[in-house]
């Protein structure tokens, strides 16, 4: 039920129109993702959205379980463009699970938001819309300087359409998708995860469960002194607060007072422009450490050390072996094979303790940028099964949740693990064997990548095997060397790529180009595939050597330029931009 008449909502949208007339705003890999004099008029369209989306959902709830009166649940919207620097901004909403929402969700958004016809729209989605939901929309925002204006606007378009909503304020986008999974406990959370649906519930959790997992897989990590403490590298964006917030709660919660922090959040917001010359961005496609902008990163050694992307929902970790050059880069693939050998390890010791103890099943989702010696090592050494999907942390949730243990990392660090109910039942049985494997969960975010929940449980793995970076780096499998390329195009529509984006369709000239290029190079793989963020096609190119790679993916990018449309001189590709 509106709260205002419909026409004054009308009103207020033709005060915030929708910046270019014909363009269909599309909502991309992970939401509404523009320039930010563009998302003025699209947050305002959100806001009204949200209510609409709010009954979409509970009229599917009602018909899939057949009861009149299901329960409403709450969902929840963050501000924020992630990895793209400050002129930029975005917005993606989370559905009652803490997950993306589904694609029939995105597409009535899109449509609510494009739709320019006013007349049509209060006709349409306002006039005698009556449904008023007990359930309510979280919000949070990330430390753009427009992010709390964007908010606002969002905020007057739901409330506008008699939505109930909390504003969290600044927070990572996993803080929100932990807030609205939790707010929906009862649905969705296995009892043993008590639920705990604020920020400060965040922070106790999680910390909590690194101090329960270092005690019983790594006491060493909770005992005094490291030697060389996790410099954190938060891009200037949220996730600093965060990393400070959940390193107090383990201080403290751990009697840790008189030692030395095990962690150091560095490059705080304000410190240098939000994710330039830094975060995992930066790191992973340029290859290059970040710039430390604060002091104590400057003083500190740089041998362990991680990188977090402005809205920490993913990381990579690195040591660098100068202030210029990057010693070795631990990607999402990386992660994602740390963590298959743990879960391995504990799941034959549990059964070794306990045949009987009822089977489940585990298996690693990645893209077509994991790197081909990660999926081998996962299929030949650890004998994992390996899913590819598209691009874009929603295919990966989907395709993991087919397993009892989903393990889920795009080689950019996006990543988690999702449980099946099954699991959890098993983990209960097995806690006495392997306490582990009952407290991970808690320890990881099923609804989303997290960087700090995945920087903890790196840290605490890696302090479980003894190991360096230096040792993951070479003691599981050596990456083959690879390069990412960007392409600018009139048009990347033009580009289409089949299911898992291993082979591009459209134009129909290109893929046999990029064959005869694979041919040539006995071991290496490229392809490209149009952004789902920036106007641009991305390039990858892998090889047995690091010139066969630079080359492979520079013809690639200049094959690209030819067949769909590239814009400027292609000479521009010739230098690796990223
Ligand atoms: C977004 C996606 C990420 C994907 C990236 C690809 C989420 C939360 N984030 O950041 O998964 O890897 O886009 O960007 O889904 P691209 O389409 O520009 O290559
Ligand atoms: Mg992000």
């Amino acid at each position: 039920m509106t709260t205002i008449p419909p026409e004054q909502i009308i009103e207020t949208m033709q005060q915030h129109p929708l910046l270019d007339e014909s363009t269909e705003y599309g909502y991309g890999t992970a939401g509404f993702r523009f320039k930010v004099e563009h998302m003025d008029g699209i947050m305002l369209r959100v806001g009204i959205a949200s209510a609409i989306l709010q009954y979409e959902l509970f009229q599917n709830t009602k018909t899939n379980t057949n009861t009149n009166q299901q329960p409403q649940q709450d969902m929840g919207v963050m501000i924020t463009a992630s990895h793209n620097d400050e002129s930029y901004n975005g917005v993606k909403l989370s559905n009652p699970d803490g997950s993306m929402i589904p694609p029939h969700l995105e597409e009535t958004l899109v449509a609510i938001v494009n739709q320019r016809d006013l007349d049509l729209f209060q006709n349409t989605h306002l006039k005698g819309f009556d449904f008023r939901s007990t359930a309510k929309f979280h919000v949070g925002y990330d430390t753009r300087s427009h992010s709390e204006r964007l908010t606002s606007l969002f905020i007057k378009g739901a409330q506008a359409m008699g939505v109930t909503v909390i504003n969290h304020g600044v927070l990572t986008t996993p803080m929100l998708h932990h807030i609205v999974l939790h707010s929906n406990a009862k649905a969705y959370l296995p009892a043993s995860i008590p639920p705990c649906p604020s920020r400060a519930g965040y922070c106790q959790a999680m910390g909590s469960a690194y101090l329960e997992l270092c005690n019983v897989v790594a006491p060493c990590a909770i005992t005094g002194d490291r030697s060389t403490p996790l410099l954190v590298d938060c891009a200037c964006g949220v996730g600093y607060k965060a990393v400070q917030e959940v390193l107090s709660e383990i201080t403290i919660r751990g009697n840790l007072t008189t030692c030395k922090p095990f962690l150091v959040p560095c490059n705080e917001p304000g410190e240098g422009p939000l994710n330039t010359n830094c975060g995992s961005e930066h790191v992973q496609k340029q290859l290059k450490p970040p710039t430390w902008y604060s002091k104590t990163g400057q003083d500190a050694a740089k041998s362990y050390c991680c990188s977090v992307d402005g809205d920490a929902d993913r990381i990579v970790f690195f040591a660098a072996s100068s202030s210029n050059e990057l010693g070795s880069l631990l990607d999402g693939d990386k992660i994602a094979v740390l963590i298959g050998k743990f879960f391995q390890a504990e799941l034959s010791k549990a059964y070794g303790g306990n045949p009987k103890l009822p089977k489940v099943s585990m298996g690693v989702v990645q893209t077509a940028y994991a790197n081909g010696a990660s999926t081998q090592y996962l299929e030949k050494n650890l004998k994992v099964p390996v899913v590819i999907t598209k691009t874009g942390v929603k295919h990966l949730h989907h395709a993991a949740l087919e397993f009892d243990i989903g393990i889920y990392f795009e080689a950019n660090g996006h990543g988690t693990v999702v449980f099946s109910q099954a699991y959890h039942e098993f983990a209960s049985q097995a806690k006495s064997i392997c306490p582990a494997l009952e407290i991970l969960p808690r320890l990881i975010n099923p609804a989303v990548g997290d960087a700090v929940s995945d920087l903890l449980l790196v840290d605490a793995l890696l302090q479980h095997f003894e190991w360096t970076v230096q040792d993951w780096a070479t003691k599981l499998y050596t990456d083959l060397p690879s390069r990412q390329l960007k392409v600018q195009v009139k048009d990347r529509s033009v580009v289409q790529c089949n299911d898992n984006e291993t082979k591009c369709l459209q134009p129909t000239t290109l893929q046999p180009a990029l064959d005869q290029l694979m041919s040539d190079i006995p071991g290496s793989r490229t392809f490209c595939r149009a952004s789902g963020t920036e106007n641009v096609v991305r390039v990858y190119a892998e090889a047995p050597t690091r010139e066969q790679a630079d080359k492979m993916a520079t013809i690639a990018a200049g094959l690209v330029h030819t067949h769909c449309g590239g814009v400027g001189p292609k000479s521009a590709i010739l230098f690796f931009k990223k």
